[in-house]
């Protein structure tokens, strides 16, 4: 039992639920651990969300508006914390959901589709193929699905598959607490925050934004600024650490 006035208790409630998805297989033991590298980057950027990732998930509803063929993959971790968010998001922005795991069991593909099904996500289904030049199983995906989408949002993502796509001339948005992972920086435009607090601000924006904002939000933007905000949010709260 967490106590409701523990200084951690968001963080503690969020590593129980984690905890509980990975003893019913949805989550993987390295994906606790993947989440442990999260939260200390979000140490590191104050744990709220900063203006520039604000901005960016403004222009993530913009590409994923503008899109003819918008996807949202989704993982053991995000299926744990975010299916309601992965509803609304895919609800504002009429995206489909693919299911695309690191650590592919077809057990687990079941259990991950079928815990966002029950939350009110579409998640596609199919005959996966093994379709992007990867040599692990996130190389297989849908061809109806991610292979025809040129729209991806991908959170918490593996850099190799973010390197596929954007290779392949897809438009890759990651959503990563790390600025300095390879996904983050050989993503398209990158979401330099945690999942729970992004998602609803791209599905309020997809919602807020006007028409004919959509253009010039999808082209004007230089990733790179994005990261070196987030780089220098954090060299300056670890200068000013001890104050
Ligand atoms: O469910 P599977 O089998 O597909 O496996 C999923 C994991 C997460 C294990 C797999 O994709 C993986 O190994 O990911 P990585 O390469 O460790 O990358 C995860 C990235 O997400 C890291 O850079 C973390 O900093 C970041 N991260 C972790 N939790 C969050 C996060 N970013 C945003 N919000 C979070 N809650």
């Amino acid at each position: 039992m967490i106590p409701k006035d523990h200084p951690r208790y968001h963080s503690l409630k969020t590593r129980e639920l984690l905890a509980r998805y990975a003893a019913e297989g949805i989550v993987t033991l390295e994906g606790l651990t993947a989440h442990g590298r999260g939260e200390a980057f979000d140490y590191l950027i104050g744990e709220k969300t900063m203006e520039s990732a604000r901005q960016a998930a403004k222009v993530a509803a913009a590409l994923l508006l503008s899109a003819e063929r918008p996807i949202i993959s989704v993982n053991g971790n995000t299926a744990a914390l975010a299916a309601d968010q992965i509803k609304d998001l895919q609800e504002a922005s009429g995206a489909d959901v693919e299911v695309n795991l690191f650590h592919r069991t077809k057990e687990r593909m079941e259990k991950v589709s079928r815990h966002l099904e029950e939350r009110g996500v579409r998640v596609l289904s199919g005959e996966p193929e093994r379709l992007l030049p990867l040599s692990h199983d996130r190389g297989l995906c849908l061809r109806e699905g991610i292979w025809s989408a040129d729209v991806i949002l991908v959170p918490l993502e593996d850099g190799d598959r973010c390197q596929a796509l954007t290779a392949l001339g897809r438009t890759v948005i990651v959503i990563d607490l790390n600025p300095l992972s390879r996904s983050a920086r050989e993503a398209t435009l990158t979401i330099v925050d945690e999942l729970t607090r992004a998602l609803p601000v791209i599905t309020r924006y997809c919602r807020e934004i006007e028409p004919h904002q959509i253009p010039s939000l999808a082209r004007g933007f230089d990733n790179r600024l994005f990261l070196g905000d987030a780089l220098s949010q954090i060299c300056r709260r670890l200068e000013h650490a001890l104050d």
